[in-house]
């Protein structure tokens, strides 16, 4: 009996074929976070002429540097392809992927990669150019379809062409560049990928309201951050970090009230702040981690306006990302 439980813990700590120091341990002696993200998305993760990345993704990473270095800017953005993001987690390279990334069971199961949550309900959709008359994805037949390589994308396209009885031809790429310039120089007929991420290439085109994004949602696409599997301590940290995200914005913690809050707050708040109480001690981190991410980024809603929310330029609604109390699916368990 001591040996079959012996032989189980060592196959969980080695799932990945060596067994690792703690994620934790080595981001604090580094003293940077190795965030993965994409390599250019207007609203989730881009940076700009001097380099500095901004977005979605981008302040996910940063309120994790806030929670575990107390510095948001303490993070490496590792630019990642489609194809190499999966690798470039498994084998150390990033400490965390933040990357506009499917949660699945495939990839919860088989890829030595573990999703601590959700951070955007999408899912797929598809955009043509207006002057093709097209008003439905089931008027696609005999389309060609640029999409990038190594996605949900492929297989969900040809699961719902094949269902409708329509046929298409597809060219793919490794970069959201290569297929926005593909797309809006004619070489396919229609873009499909996540909604969001279509809403955001459509902002690289020259003449954006030439084209339409159709109705027809065929997916889910649950975004979410995910860590190497086998490392509870850094699973439990990144995910309530997502969580304190959320349960700042219900229990009404802003970016610019942190700091108040703690001395006037309400006897939740104060708790959640780590200045009464001790949860969430056992992570490992200094007891106002909730707090350091929140004066960061902003709490969940702060992070979404003024990323890819109506006041930003992607102008995307709350929608299923509001909080549960307000129709959205967006839900933290209690942080106490
Ligand atoms: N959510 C889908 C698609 C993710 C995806 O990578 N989509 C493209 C859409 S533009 C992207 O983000 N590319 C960015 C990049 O390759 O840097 C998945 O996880 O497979």
């Amino acid at each position: 009996m001591k040996t079959t439980l012996g032989m189980a813990c060592m196959l969980a700590l080695c799932a990945t074929g060596t067994a690792r120091a703690a994620t934790l341990d080595i981001v604090k002696e580094r003293g940077v976070l190795q965030c993965g993200v994409s390599q250019g998305v207007a609203g989730f993760s881009a940076p700009d002429d001097q380099g500095n990345w901004t977005g979605f993704d981008v302040d996910f990473c940063r309120a994790v540097a806030a929670a575990v270095l107390g510095d948001p800017q303490k993070v490496k953005f590792v630019p990642l392809s489609t194809k190499e993001r999966f690798t470039a987690l498994q084998s150390g390279e990033v400490d965390l992927l933040s990357r506009q990334t499917t949660w699945t069971l495939s990839r919860d199961v088989d890829m030595g990669m573990s999703f601590v949550g959700v951070t955007y309900y999408d899912g797929q959709a598809f955009m043509t150019r207006k002057d093709l008359g097209v008003k439905s994805a089931r008027e696609l037949d005999g389309a060609s379809v640029c999409t990038e390589t190594g996605t949900t994308t492929e297989q969900n396209m040809a699961d719902y062409f094949g269902a409708n009885g329509i046929k298409y031809s597809v060219i793919t790429f490794e970069r959201p560049d290569q297929t926005i310039q593909a797309f809006s120089t004619g070489r396919c007929d229609v873009y499909t990928t996540d909604a969001s991420a279509l809403y955001a290439q459509r902002l690289a085109l020259t003449d954006p309201d030439n084209y339409v994004v159709l109705p027809e949602v065929i997916s889910k696409e649950p975004l979410g951050p995910a860590v190497r599997q086998g490392d509870d301590q850094w699973f439990k940290i990144v995910r309530w970090t997502l969580f304190a995200l959320i349960e700042a914005e219900e229990i009404g913690i802003t970016k610019d009230s942190v700091a108040s809050l703690m001395e006037k707050g309400t006897a939740t708040q104060k708790r959640f702040l780590g200045v009464d109480g001790e949860a969430g001690k056992e992570l490992g981190l200094d007891m106002k981690w909730a707090g350091q991410a929140v004066a960061a980024v902003g709490n969940y809603g702060e992070m979404f306006e003024r990323n890819l929310g109506t006041s930003s330029a992607l102008k995307i609604d709350r929608g299923l990302n509001n909080l549960w109390n307000k129709g959205g699916l967006i839900y933290s368990p209690p942080a106490r």
